[in-house]
């Protein structure tokens, strides 16, 4: 899929506010910092779209941007930071929870998980709690290019046995670089296969 046109439609704290759900919608979630931003820039080829840092915590509200006049990207707050108040982390946990639940047309969420790490607990109770909740995801590897091969190979698998601890079947793996630029093709080609099936009648992927 080519972009040709990517917009910023609105940034909303409000589930109320969100742009209609008329469109088929991906929404990129994970820790702040994760680089979730610079993915949506760097899979729409658009430097400034969405609004990068080196701080964590820069995006605080649910940003849609519309692509291509026909599918939005979604840039959600990072979790995880330690420095916001326990208030500001419930009200997050309330906000997110109730978007990811009752967004009719959100067709997939992409787990974002920096490569360096391991296995956080945040990370793992998200995807959880959207397999409890029948909600579809796939992990997104991020800032790969900050890895060598040997040791990217080695930090994937080790996530993937993690994963298999809990999970029996994993979910689709994409690693990315906004970086190097990695990645976008296979993102972009799995949301155009999903686009295909949207059915807006129902506002969801007819199966
Ligand atoms: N080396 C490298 N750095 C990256 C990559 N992606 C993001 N970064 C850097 O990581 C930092 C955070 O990136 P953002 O895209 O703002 O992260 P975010 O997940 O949107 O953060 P919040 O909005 O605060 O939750 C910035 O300094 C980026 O330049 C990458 O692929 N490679
Ligand atoms: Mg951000």
């Amino acid at each position: 899929m080519i972009i040709k046109e990517a917009t910023f439609v609105a940034s909303n704290a409000r589930l109320e506010q969100l742009p209609a759900s008329t469109m088929p919608e991906y929404a990129f979630v994970g820790r702040s910092n994760v680089g979730k931003s610079s993915l949506i820039n760097m899979i729409c080829s658009r430097k400034g779209l969405a609004k990068t840092s080196g701080k964590p915590g820069k995006t605080i509200t649910i940003n849609h941007f519309i692509i291509n006049g026909s599918w939005y990207l979604v840039d959600l707050p990072g979790y995880g930071y330690a420095k916001r108040s326990k208030d500001a982390r419930e009200k997050w946990s309330v906000l997110m929870d109730s978007y990811l639940l009752n967004r009719t047309n959100l067709i997939t969420t992409f787990i974002l998980i920096d490569s360096r790490i391991e296995p956080q607990k945040s990370d793992l109770q998200l995807m959880e709690w959207m397999g409890e909740h029948a909600l579809p995801f796939v992990i997104v590897f991020t800032k790969s290019d900050k890895l060598g091969a040997v040791n990217l190979e080695k930090s994937v698998n080790t996530y993937k046995k993690q994963l298999l601890l809990q999970w029996e079947e994993l979910p689709p793996v994409i690693v990315t670089s906004s970086e190097l630029r990695k990645g976008k093709e296979e993102i972009l080609d799995y949301i155009d296969s999903n686009n295909q099936h949207f059915d807006p009648y129902s506002n969801s992927i007819r199966t």
